[in-house]
């Protein structure tokens, strides 16, 4: 089948599910639909070489955490960078100023978190239009997505968010907790350890029964039809999000009160700023730290004194191993014990090996041989 055929095939199968009323009887045939729709949309990205591993902006990583800062054009991404960094991103009053990546580095806290101001990003994004396929492309490999909006118009936040939506990218949602694992016969075999509230295992099978033939699939969260599809479809990347209302500046704030209360409550963290005039920036700095969920832990070299000054910054549930590569590639092979103190231990100096999970604000002294 050649690309138009499937899009029109796309096509008729939207069309289908618009036109059929959702209740008890279609609700597996719906399901049926919406898992070929899918199937059909990710074999057309990969074909014309996007989605997943779409050309892409050359970006090196670097720093503890890596943040994409996204929004319409001319929103004010580049002027907050330059708030927040030591880049000189540039700024106008016309759109696409930004043409390409500018990655700049925010320190906080002893960490340092590398920010990439991106392009605008506008409707019609994840099909292409403006740089839209390499920007969202960019942002799959972030930690923390920031979405920034202008005070004057709310609505944009949605468009965007349905942009991210159609490449895949699943924001503040966790990995569906589904195993599937995939067996030479028998057909396919559904076992749910909670109660299913969205789905019952008939459609769990007859949505499976799209991608795979013979499988033992374990379902351990109460998830709903379209997490399903996802667990199936390879290109999904989950990844948190903070709503940045940016040009507060420009309305009165009860306006901005009621916005940014209505933003919440559709579940998402937010916060109002305006980085012209700098305001609440430092609310917004502690956020991003808050929101990477870093830990910072102490090290006390053997026979020395412990070091404040300077905390190693980690992720969350990382282990005295994770710690070991970050010092020095030799450690862990010379690793003989290391001693914790503080959250994570049971008592002082308690005794521990490279599997030992830490925690914020710990005391660690690592003992090699030599
Ligand atoms: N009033 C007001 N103006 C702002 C604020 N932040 C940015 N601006 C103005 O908005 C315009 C666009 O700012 P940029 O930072 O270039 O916007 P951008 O989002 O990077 O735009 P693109 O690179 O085109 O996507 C400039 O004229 C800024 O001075 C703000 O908080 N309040
Ligand atoms: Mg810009």
């Amino acid at each position: 089948m050649d690309t138009s055929q499937i899009e029109k095939q796309i096509k008729d199968i939207e069309d289908e599910i618009f036109n059929t009323q959702k209740n008890k009887a279609t609700e597996h045939h719906i399901g049926k639909l919406k898992a070929k729709l899918a199937k059909l949309r990710s074999e057309v990205e990969k074909r014309k070489g996007t989605g997943a591993k779409g050309k892409g902006f050359a970006i090196k990583k670097s720093g503890d955490a890596t943040v994409g800062l996204i929004g319409y054009p001319s929103i004010g991404k580049s002027t907050l960078m330059n708030c927040l960094t030591d880049a000189k991103s540039r700024i106008g009053d016309y759109f696409f100023t930004t043409l390409d990546v500018i990655p700049g580095m925010m320190k906080y806290k002893g960490a340092n978190i590398q920010i990439l101001d991106l392009p605008g990003l506008i409707s019609g994004a994840s099909k292409g239009r403006g740089r839209g396929k390499e920007i969202l492309s960019a942002i799959r490999n972030v930690d923390l997505i920031l979405f920034m909006i202008d005070a004057q118009n709310f609505d944009n936040l949605y468009l965007m968010i349905k942009e991210l939506y159609n490449s895949g990218i699943r924001l503040n949602q966790k990995k569906p907790d589904v195993i599937v694992k995939k067996t030479g016969q028998g057909g396919i075999n559904v076992t749910a350890t909670v109660k299913l509230s969205k789905l019952d295992k008939e459609l769990v099978k007859s949505i499976a029964s799209e991608y795979i033939i013979n499988a033992d699939i374990i379902i351990r969260e109460d998830i709903s039809e379209d997490q399903l599809i996802d667990v199936f479809i390879q290109n999904r990347v989950y990844v948190s999000a903070i709503v940045i209302v940016n040009k507060t500046d420009l309305i009165i704030r009860d306006e901005i009160n009621f916005q940014l209360n209505n933003i919440r409550q559709s579940g998402w963290k937010t916060i109002g700023i305006s980085a012209l005039k700098e305001t609440n920036l430092d609310k917004l700095q502690e956020m991003i730290f808050l929101e990477l969920k870093f830990i910072r832990v102490y090290m006390k070299p053997v026979g020395k004194k412990i070091d404040y000054n300077e905390p190693l910054i980690l992720k969350e549930g990382s282990t005295v191993e994770d710690v070991c590569k970050k010092l020095h590639r030799d450690f862990k092979d010379k690793f003989r014990y290391a001693t914790v103190s503080g959250p994570s231990a049971k008592h002082d100096m308690q005794k521990v090996g490279l599997d030992h999970k830490l925690k914020d604000k710990d005391i660690l002294t690592i003992v090699i041989s030599y």
